[in-house]
């Protein structure tokens, strides 16, 4: 019997969502979509052989026919559509970020302990990609020795009109606010902002590039060079060095081509973050689908509600740095039992 997944919301990355589920998750299909356009919901809803269209998030929610439910709306929805699917016991893969500020994200953690058992799946899908993988697993089997510094780059062509440093902050630095709480197993204690001279392309409300610069409890400094008016293509690099080696994950290994005609050697960049982590998100939705399956709701190294707590709550500090002169402490609160 499939899993029957009804989908919240499908612009840019739920489209891509219902796309996957359609066609290549194995033991799931899509049942209901909805999204604030209507028409939208319908266009993504004519992909998906069997699936049908509600008009609000609630119904989708609410239906008979939806078994575990998967939210792409923006961010500032994501704390009510999470509530409500603990409320009405169905799990949830809710796209980053789980909230847009630490309150809210604590809220849902304190809602799922309530409920009892895990529910709360969030779309951190780096954690699935093949490359953070091998990184993982060389911390883990002490390949690296000790951690000294995350070395990170994360790079976009360009971003959607209304692009602020505030979502500089929760839409993109958030990635490798998770990462340190993947890799590091534990989060910043204190964050600090550089900030160079903007880009000319940079839009209006948006320094850009930025540079944050976190301090874990251990001692381990990361850097996160973001840039998102490049261009370019999306590009996400990552180096860890340790006590006993660096490693770095990341780099273009597709194919590369020497252009007789303009003497030109080299590859090509995707353009955003579909193509660039197809694979990861691929993986991601099949191991949420298994672990609806079994039972179990969240799968293995998944992000859980806690993991978007804390990265929430380095975001605020994130947010604060941006204005403050030096860095900003990390507050958390305790992890409920
Ligand atoms: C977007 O929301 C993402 O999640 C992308 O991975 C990131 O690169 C981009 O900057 C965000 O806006």
């Amino acid at each position: 019997q499939d899993i029957r997944v009804g989908v919240i919301g499908v612009g840019r990355m739920g489209a891509d969502h219902v796309e996957r589920i359609a066609r290549r998750t194995k033991g799931a299909r899509v049942s209901v979509v909805s999204d604030y356009l209507r028409e939208t919901a319908e266009k993504v809803s004519a992909t998906a052989p069997g699936s049908r269209v509600v008009d609000t998030w609630q119904e989708v929610v609410a239906a008979e026919d939806v078994d575990a439910v998967l939210i792409a709306s923006p961010g500032q929805f994501h704390r009510e559509q999470v509530l409500a699917c603990i409320a009405a016991g169905k799990p949830v893969l809710c796209e980053k970020p789980l909230a847009m500020n630490p309150s809210d994200a604590y809220d849902v953690v304190l809602a799922e302990r309530e409920a009892g058992h895990p529910v709360v799946s969030l779309g951190f899908m780096r954690r699935f990609d093949a490359g953070y993988g091998e990184l993982k697993d060389a911390l883990e089997a002490g390949d690296l020795g000790t951690p000294l510094l995350l070395n990170c780059k994360h790079r976009n062509a360009d971003v959607l009109p209304g692009f602020t440093d505030t979502h500089m902050v929760y839409d993109s630095a958030v990635h490798e606010i998770d990462a340190i709480s993947f890799f590091l197993e534990e989060p910043a204690v204190s964050v600090q902002t550089v900030m160079p001279r903007s880009t000319e392309k940079a839009p209006e409300g948006l320094h850009d590039p930025l540079l944050f610069l976190f301090r874990t409890a251990s001692g381990t400094v990361v850097t996160d060079e973001l840039w998102v008016s490049t261009d370019a293509g999306y590009e996400v690099r990552t180096e860890l060095v340790g006590s006993l080696g660096a490693a770095t994950i990341g780099q273009e290994s597709g194919l590369v081509t020497t252009q007789q005609a303009d003497g030109r050697w080299g590859g090509t960049v995707p353009a955003d973050f579909r193509p660039r982590f197809a694979a990861a998100y691929d993986a991601e939705v099949q191991a949420w689908i298994a672990a609806v399956a079994d039972g179990s709701n969240v799968a293995p190294r998944s992000a859980t509600a806690w993991d978007g707590y804390v990265a929430a709550a380095m975001c605020e500090a994130a947010e604060q740095s941006l204005t403050a002169d030096g860095p900003v402490e990390v507050t958390l609160l305790e992890q409920p039992a």
